[in-house]
């Protein structure tokens, strides 16, 4: 277990490199750069930060919340700031105790985001660690838009070991969860995971699709804890926040997977999302390997960010 954390920890940080490079190398200039703490010094930190894709929002927040303790703490020299920031990014991050209710409750897992971002990917690699975990897990191919969609979660269910219900190229998608629930319900399974498609004929299409999917679920499965969690691709910066507010608009967001940290110059784009969103990063990936997909851990995170060369 230790073993494993550690390699995953390797795995982060060195995919966050560029991100880090990218933040690190400027903090560090300031950190040396200035003799007392200012207005000059906090400005430089906030455009850091908000050069890190952080986000506006968190970067106030982070900053407000080193001028407060600084002032607690009277810390007068600018290097000492250095572990104070890092502790403040972290408590902008803490993902709360219940997040991850789900593994342990009969559930209902909807994988929403659009097209190419890692949706089918994750679902896979979700379904082999739940079912490492002895959950008793069913995979609904609700995405019968792209033709390789359903041959491609079939392959990860097989991996994983887990159910697949899918339906023919084309069939309605909340017909396949109907029946997916179906059969969540008649085998007494655990979790039930639904991979969605990222692109129907058009936008609304795909939000509409998504409701309606939602209502069958609500309809036929009322008894069971729901989690819907958008994906997000980790090197699109900004843009996945835009994203995340639409599907927000048709869905009860309950998490994030944000994939593709590996080898971005922009994952502050992790403390962005959770902060202008309030929706708590959940998972990360950082490569396309099964066990490259992690619960997310704000101080792992926010040590790779910034201290991957003293561990
Ligand atoms: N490097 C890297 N690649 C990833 C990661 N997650 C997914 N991918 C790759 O991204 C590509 C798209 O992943 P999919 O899971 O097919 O994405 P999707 O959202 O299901 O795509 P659509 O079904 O077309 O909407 C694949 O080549 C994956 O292997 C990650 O964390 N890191
Ligand atoms: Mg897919």
């Amino acid at each position: 277990m230790a073993e494993e954390k550690k390699g995953f920890f390797r795995r982060l940080a060195d995919g966050l490199t560029k991100t880090r490079n990218n933040i690190v190398s400027g903090m560090d200039a300031i950190f040396s750069g200035f003799s007392d703490i200012d207005d000059d010094f906090y400005d430089e930190i906030e455009e850091i930060l908000v050069m890190g894709d952080i986000g506006i929002n968190a970067t106030t927040a982070i900053i407000e919340n080193l001028k407060k303790k600084v002032k607690e703490q009277h810390i007068k020299k600018p290097e000492e700031c250095k572990q104070l920031l890092i502790n403040s990014i972290k408590e902008q991050m803490q993902v709360g105790d219940t997040a991850y209710e789900f593994e342990h409750r009969t559930s209902v897992v909807l994988v929403i985001g659009v097209n190419g971002v890692g949706k089918t990917t994750s679902v896979g690699k979700l379904a082999g660690k739940l079912k490492d975990q002895g959950r008793k897990v069913i995979v609904g191919a609700a995405d019968t838009f792209r033709a390789a969609a359903g041959e491609q979660l079939a392959e990860w269910a097989n991996r994983a070991g887990v159910e697949l219900i899918r339906g023919s190229e084309g069939a309605d998608p909340a017909s396949v969860v109907y029946d997916a629930v179906c059969a969540a319900k008649a085998r007494k399974a655990d979790v039930l995971l639904i991979d969605t498609a990222g692109r129907l004929h058009n936008k609304k299409n795909l939000m509409e699709e998504l409701k309606k999917i939602n209502r069958i679920i609500e309809r036929e499965y009322p008894e069971a804890y729901r989690e819907t969690l958008v994906v997000l691709d980790g090197t699109t910066g900004q843009n996945a926040l835009e994203q995340a507010r639409q599907f927000g608009e048709a869905a009860d967001l309950t998490g994030i997977i944000l994939t593709k940290l590996d080898g971005t110059a922009k994952g502050g784009i992790a403390v962005a999302i959770q902060s202008e969103l309030n929706v708590p990063v959940k998972y990360i990936g950082v490569g396309e390997h099964i066990d490259d997909l992690q619960k997310f851990d704000a101080d792992a995170f926010v040590n790779a960010l910034f201290l991957s060369d003293d561990v």
